[in-house]
């Protein structure tokens, strides 16, 4: 009888948590109705942030300045916000990827800090062991949370000593530098990092950072030194995907078994070279998993299971000589990079509207995307910046063409075009269409509309125009009007970013059904953080920070509770853990929290 009572308290109590859970989310809408839930769990959702705006950490481990330390330190920010702390993401990495698990992300795009890595920026310079240290334990913990991470090689933080050196990506000798940085980067993570994005916004950095001179360095540089950013840069990546694709792992060689089991070097994973290999010291650490378990090897290698499953592979994986062997054949792994585009629609069917809304895409978009699908600028560009525009060289341009696995594309608004019937090179754009309605509701950044629809339509036009094998929405995401001013709690019931989330995705999701290949979206922001030259005062995170407390708590808005419940939860999982076909399960258990919520 006792018995039983306790069963029914147990019962009840239960329900009344289910109930309170309800309420909690009652207010939610629904899935888009375009996103079936098939569709929502067959790709993979995340979220996205990058090094300066969330690390803080500025001047710790050994890190030097980068532009943006500097620039903020200069009182070029709003309210004189600069980056110092910011999210101390530097220190919280552990609390952050716990509420990531308990949202159930499984997908993480951050980017790494230049001069953490390499203090003295340039080639030929000292790596910084505590800054590889900090990577490793920040990777390691994603890992631990059954998270995947998504590395952003450049995100806009440049170190200052190479700003000084040759004014940066103005200066040739940026393209050895990155390439050198890059190499860095896969040596000590390309064990566990199998997404690389070579730059963000290659548009932002040339026309923002160097051309006009509004974003840290802050020195205008004009159309000219916009265009030879652009060139810099686009060789550096092409030189940074060969790397990744062509040159052997040359670090290999020396690494020993001995020495890998001591958890010393990086794993290496080669998927052609076998346990006798690598048990006879000769090659690295050799195994066969896709992805790497959130142990060192010296953990793995006293995991009984972990050991059996080795020798299987150990016993099946043919010889093969390593000399071959690249990154990208070690990881499995793809390099891309991450194009902001802004959609633009004809302003009217006016043959000048329609050709300069085509020219605008041309112009911010196939200025870095032509290169990389065709291997040379559009003609339109080549046409209209004339003798400003640098060109390449027959090789450059074979080096360019296709350089890419998969495309990443940071999408947020979108706007009406206006032409000249006398000026092709012409673009006015405009948030009014012909009556003067706005094309969609004005965020808390002024340059930000919400024009669900525009999402779609920038999609076909990519998928047309560039026919890409993979595309990854790398960032998306809004800041909500006035809620820098709120209160936490009032912040937090943010339906305006539910509202654009559901709108955009809705279309992402249409997108798709038609075939355009997008397989993985990330959000912008996972928290508020350092908006560049708006400091703090622009939010766009789905976690609100309190950056009046000294915790710098993070509390769930309601669109993050949105994203999570119908896509987070729902979507696929990042991999982490062993994957082979016929082989084991993932050792790590999904947590309860992180279990797809029951649809709706
Ligand atoms: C992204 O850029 C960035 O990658 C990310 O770091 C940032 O936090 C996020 O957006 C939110 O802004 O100053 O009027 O000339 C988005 C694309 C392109 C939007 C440049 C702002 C500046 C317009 N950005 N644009 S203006």
């Amino acid at each position: 009888m006792a018995h039983r009572r306790l069963q029914l308290a147990a019962v009840l109590a239960l329900a009344a948590f289910a109930v309170a859970q309800a309420r909690q989310i009652s207010h939610l809408p629904d899935a888009p109705a375009m996103c079936p839930l098939e569709m929502r769990k067959n790709t993979r959702w995340g979220v996205a942030t990058a090094s300066y705006q969330v690390e803080g950490g500025w001047n710790l481990g050994g890190r030097t300045p980068s532009v943006w330390d500097t620039f903020s330190h200069a009182g070029f920010i709003k309210n004189n916000d600069t980056g110092d702390v910011a999210c101390d993401m530097y220190h919280k990495y552990p609390q952050d990827f716990k509420l990531m698990r308990e949202l159930g992300i499984k997908h993480y795009r951050f980017s790494f800090s230049w001069n953490r890595i390499l203090p003295q920026g340039g080639k030929g310079t000292p790596v910084n062991p505590e800054g590889i240290a900090f990577y490793n334990s920040l990777i390691n913990e994603m890992i631990a949370n059954n998270i995947r991470p998504y590395a952003t090689i450049f995100h806009w933080d440049l170190p200052q000593v190479l700003q000084d050196k040759y004014q940066g990506l103005i200066g040739e000798e940026f393209i050895a530098d990155f390439v050198n940085y890059a190499n860095v980067l896969f040596e000590n993570f390309g064990d566990r990092i199998r997404d690389w994005m070579t730059f963000n916004e290659p548009w932002v950095t040339c026309v923002l950072q160097y051309g006009q001179g509004v974003f840290a360095p802050g020195i205008p540089m004009g159309d000219e030194g916009m265009y030879k950013c652009g060139h810099n840069l686009l060789k550096a990546h092409a030189k940074t995907y060969e790397l990744y694709h062509k040159a052997p792992q040359a670090k290999l060689d020396n690494a020993t078994f001995a020495d890998a089991a001591r958890g010393k070097v990086p794993q290496a994973k080669l998927d052609n070279a076998t346990f006798a290999d690598a048990a006879r010291g000769k090659v690295g650490i050799a195994h066969n998993i896709e992805y790497l378990e959130p142990l060192t090897h010296a953990a793995a290698l006293k995991a009984n299971n972990v050991t059996c499953y080795f020798l299987l592979e150990f016993l099946q994986v043919p010889q093969a000589k390593l000399d071959n062997v690249t990154f990208a054949d070690a990881a499995r792994g793809k390099v891309g990079i991450a194009l902001n585009i802004e959609y633009l629609e004809p302003l009217t069917e006016a043959k000048e509207d329609v050709a300069a809304a085509n020219y605008g895409l041309e112009k911010n978009l196939g200025w870095f995307a032509d290169p990389l699908f065709f291997g040379d600028y559009p003609a339109s560009l080549k046409s209209c910046a004339k003798d400003v525009l640098p060109s390449f060289t027959a090789e450059e341009s074979k080096l360019l063409k296709g350089s890419l696995d998969f495309l990443g594309i940071n999408f947020y608004t979108g706007k009406f075009a206006k032409g000249s019937t006398t000026d092709k090179c012409s673009v006015e754009t405009r948030e009014q269409d012909v009556n003067g309605k706005d094309i969609g509701p004005l965020a808390e950044s002024s340059w930000l509309r919400v024009v669900p629809w525009s999402f779609y339509k920038l999609l076909k036009y990519v998928q047309s125009r560039y026919d890409p094998k993979q595309i990854i929405i790398t960032e998306n995401g809004v800041s909500a009007p006035k809620e820098d001013s709120m209160s936490v709690q009032q912040a937090i019931r943010d339906d305006f970013r539910v509202n654009y989330y559901k709108g955009y995705l809705d279309y992402l999701c249409k997108a798709i059904s038609e075939g355009v290949k997008v397989n993985t979206y990330f959000a912008w922001s996972f928290m508020d953080n350092f908006e560049w030259r708006e400091g703090y005062s622009q939010r766009f995170g789905i976690n609100h920070v309190d950056f009046d407390s000294p915790e710098l708590t993070r509390t769930t808005k309601d669109s993050g509770k949105f994203l999570s419940k119908h896509f987070f939860r729902v979507g696929r999982g990042g991999g982490v853990g062993a994957r082979r076909p016929g082989g084991r399960q993932p050792t790590k258990e999904t947590p309860k929290a992180a279990k797809p919520a029951k649809q709706q």
